[in-house]
């Protein structure tokens, strides 16, 4: 069993507590405040489970220290407003290689940094390098949790082991875990689908049946979806437990209280009002600035997200505003209608915008073969600078004659590869040293991107007005070390000795 310290005595603080309780792990809840520990240490109930004991063997206190110190998981369970300041709190006695669970369902306004984000960043102090951040999210509402009710929930990380060990501890016959690598995809569909409840509970307040309730819940996963894809998220997060599962049970389940919030405020309440008689914290008012900025920033069209901050800003009344969002222009459902290569290709050699008013492009190159974490992980980074990722893979011919390595995999199998990742945009070759200076202007590039085994080797690419960015490798992974895994490389094609240091990169100057 584990022993479980977990940060916030909450409605799903306390109802995670309970069920860790039960399963035989040992918990310690924390909290700010004096009498809530003591009403709940006495009365073993919370005010908003009333029908849920909560096991005596759950310790509550007020002294973080004590919630804090050996344990095999820190579970921060605190309002998104509150994840900041609890964890600064608790910094001083969070070891250095904790893995700490978040259940907080939120994005900073001020930062844009979604719950992980923001521990990782309170963290951040060269003393906490080896936390494991987890993310549990799903459609998971406390009150049924609380009574055993069969449950499903996500457990996210981008290392697929410590995900799998928090996959084992919150196992058991009520709560089935699933476990994901997309970890911003996850928490970016827990903070937003807030929103499309509000709406929802909006609509039904209004008068409006189940028809406008589902086309609420399908347009907003795909609006979610659109701003989750330009964020380089994983497309399947979002037709899973944490998107679509927990957008369907929080939109439609009266146990959730931005659906209860949303009713009243189409019933004509004011939305502080509205607040106010929910009596408990209601995520998605949270969520609306950063969601806003969000939109804004990677361009993505989100009608409902911005109708719901016209009405919670009182900018619109529910009723005008459903109206607006009936009355827009006709959409196709497509998310990506088919764009000939060769037409993109043109659209982007002869794009005349640039900086930050046109589409931001990112290119890199590589060979690319064998393609692994360290790879994606590379793209990803390099998608998130810009707006347009392209990807120069290096001729079969190139890799030979210049770098002197055989691939495993040919050009047009690499190509193939990489295209089939959702945020590279454009796959083309590379068959000299030379052609990069070129290909800045002819792609009209605003970022070079490459792994900093790279360092240095392309700042001449700043003579040509590209900024030039080298992003920390993936260690432990590489294509060699698989070739060599496959087969003796060194007997079959001479692994490639040269060093970056040893090329020149810049021939043509
Ligand atoms: N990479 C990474 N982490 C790894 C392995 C590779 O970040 N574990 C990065 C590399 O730093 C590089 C990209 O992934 O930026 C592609 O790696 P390779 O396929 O090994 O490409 P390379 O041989 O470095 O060729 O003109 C530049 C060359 O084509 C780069």
């Amino acid at each position: 069993m584990s022993t479980i310290g977990i940060l916030g005595a909450g409605t799903w603080g306390t109802a995670l507590a309970r069920m860790l309780s039960n399963s035989g792990h040992e918990v310690i809840v924390w909290s700010i405040s004096n009498d809530e520990v003591d009403t709940l240490s006495s009365t073993r109930r919370h005010v908003n489970l009333p029908n849920s004991e909560i096991p005596e063997k759950i310790v509550f206190t007020t002294d973080i220290n004590v919630a804090c110190e050996n344990k095999d998981i820190l579970l921060c369970a605190v309002p998104s407003v509150f994840v900041r300041s609890t964890m600064m709190k608790a910094k001083p006695y969070i070891p250095e290689d904790q893995i700490i669970v978040d259940v907080a369902k939120g994005i900073e306004a001020e930062t844009l940094f979604t719950m992980s984000d923001v521990i990782r960043d309170v963290l951040n102090d060269g003393k906490h390098d080896d936390v494991k951040l987890v993310v549990l999210s799903g459609p998971t509402h406390a009150e049924e949790v609380a009574q055993d009710l069969p449950t499903t929930i996500v457990s996210a990380c981008e290392d697929i082991h410590i995900a799998e060990f928090v996959q084992n501890v919150f196992s058991n016959t009520c709560m089935r875990v699933y476990t994901n690598t997309d970890v911003l995809g996850v928490e970016i569909c827990g903070a937003l689908k807030n929103i499309i409840a509000l709406a929802a509970g909006i609509s039904t307040g209004l008068g409006y049946g189940d028809n406008a309730k589902a086309a609420l819940i399908t347009r907003g996963i795909a609006e979610i979806e659109r701003l989750g894809l330009a964020m380089g998220c994983q497309e399947q997060t979002f037709s899973g437990l944490a998107g679509m599962g927990d957008l369907i049970v929080t939109a439609t389940s009266k146990h959730s209280r931005n659906n209860r919030c949303g009713y009243l405020i189409g019933q004509g309440y004011k939305p502080a009002d509205a607040i106010k008689q929910v009596g408990m914290v209601v995520e998605g008012v949270n969520a609306l600035p950063a969601a806003m900025r969000l939109a804004d920033k990677y361009s993505v069209d989100m009608p409902i997200t911005k109708t719901v901050n016209a009405i919670i800003n009182g900018d619109a009344t529910a009723s005008d505003a459903v109206m607006m969002l009936m009355g827009r222009k006709k959409k196709t459902e497509l998310l990506n209608p088919f764009i000939d290569t060769g037409y993109e290709i043109a659209v982007v050699k002869n794009a005349r915008m640039r900086g930050d008013q046109g589409m931001k492009r990112v290119i890199t190159y590589g060979t690319f073969d064998l393609l692994h974490y360290g790879h994606i992980n590379l793209l990803r980074r390099a998608k998130a600078l810009g707006d347009y990722l392209i990807v120069v893979i290096s001729s079969d011919e190139f890799n030979w004659n210049e770098k002197h390595k055989k691939c495993y995999f040919t050009y047009e199998q690499r190509k193939a590869l990489v295209e089939a990742i959702r945020y590279v945009d454009l796959v083309i070759p590379e068959e000299s040293w030379s052609q990069k200076r070129t290909d800045m202007h002819e792609y009209h590039v605003d970022t070079f991107v490459m792994g900093d085994d790279w360092k240095g080797k392309f700042d001449f690419l700043k003579e040509e007005g590209v900024e030039v960015v080298y992003l920390p490798r993936t260690p432990e992974i590489s294509s060699s070390q698989i070739k060599r895994d496959l087969y003796d490389a060194n007997a079959v094609d001479g692994e490639s000795q040269i060093k970056h240091d040893d090329i020149n990169t810049d021939p043509g100057k």
